[in-house]
């Protein structure tokens, strides 16, 4: 019976297929070196994730799911009824508060979650079946661009895009660009984008975030290590680096590095590739852009999208914002 309310798409590239770990060379060949964060995520990246997230030091999580408790129903009825399709859905911890709302205020209810980890997916979605007899879901895996670009059609009139978490925090300005312009492209004009954002806070607050005293956010920035050396045949030590995260007040966002402690070569002979990194030398793992509001408004008009309503924690800490394509 659940399996009847249960759809399963997964996507393929419509782009040039890269080479696999192609972007790990560039990364270590450019100057200074980098890597590419989506390489945090494997299982176990995944659960050191999860395990941030509920850190006293990181306040994201907590922060917009306190905002999500409150503005929930406000949230399902200025929309109207619609389907759900949520990037990055992970657990879909924070969207039960929204699928809960929908199902108050509406008879029908359909949600499209999208996910690289199909694993995840799967478990979830049988979860939520049985925890909403009236859901329909589609559960779609792949990227974020594979999704934007081959969204199934609608099965309701009106459709609403969420990413929360502030993850569009970790593209760059370029990415995001282009991230915005997959979004317009994907919604239909009168449909909704709701978008979770960190904003400019204490740089004091937001080190901690991601320097905790249980070095949880180290090991998830050194595990990316040892994602490359099982992926890729790789011999890089990881005692023989540390965890480095800052506030780069200029550009307004963390960056995490992995500092090298010693003269050392690395190699991943999969990929037929060797490098040698400096004792003190760093590698550029990820940013987490934190926003102004006023001013992401302005880009996200820029694109199409209009800001119906910001809503923010007591501290403003966090943004949630509703925008119509
Ligand atoms: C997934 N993303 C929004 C997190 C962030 O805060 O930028 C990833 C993370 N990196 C370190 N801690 C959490």
């Amino acid at each position: 019976q659940e399996n009847s309310r249960l759809r399963w798409i997964t996507l393929s590239s419509s782009e040039t297929l890269v080479a696999e770990g192609t972007d790990i060379i560039e990364g270590l060949e450019h100057a200074p070196k980098t890597l590419p964060c989506r390489y945090f995520y494997d299982d176990r990246g995944s659960q050191l994730f999860e395990q941030i997230c509920d850190l006293p030091e990181y306040y994201p999580t907590r922060t917009e799911q306190s905002i999500l408790e409150t503005y929930a129903t406000e949230i399902a009825q200025f929309t109207g009824s619609c389907e759900l399709v949520e990037l990055g859905s992970g657990s879909s911890r924070k969207t039960r508060l929204l699928l809960e709302a929908y199902s108050q205020t509406n008879d029908q209810l359909q949600y499209c979650p999208i996910d690289v980890s199909a694993g995840i997916l799967k478990t979830t979605a049988l979860e939520l079946l049985h925890q909403y007899p009236k859901l329909k879901l589609c559960g779609l895996a792949g990227t974020y661009e594979q999704a934007l670009d081959q969204l199934p059609p609608a099965e309701l009139k009106n459709r609403m895009l969420i990413f929360l978490g502030s993850t569009i925090g970790n593209l760059n300005a370029v990415e995001c660009d282009r991230f915005l312009d997959r979004v317009r492209k994907a919604l239909k004009p009168g449909e909704f984008f709701l978008l979770g954002v960190d904003l400019q806070k204490d740089p004091v607050i937001l080190e901690a975030a991601y320097n905790d005293a249980q070095g949880i956010t180290a090991a998830f920035n050194l595990n990316l290590l040892a994602h490359l050396n099982w992926r890729f045949q790789g011999n890089f030590k990881l005692d023989q680096f540390s965890h480095w995260a800052f506030y780069n007040t200029i550009e307004h966002q963390i960056e995490m590095h992995l500092r090298s402690l010693v003269t050392q070569t690395v190699a991943l002979e999969t990929l037929d590739f060797q490098k040698t990194l400096q004792a003190g030398e760093t590698i550029h793992t990820e940013i987490s852009r934190k926003f102004h509001l006023p001013t992401l408004v302005k880009t996200l008009e820029a694109y199409a999208f209009q800001p119906l309503q910001v809503w923010t924690d007591p501290n403003n800490w966090f943004g949630l914002l509703l925008c119509q394509r």
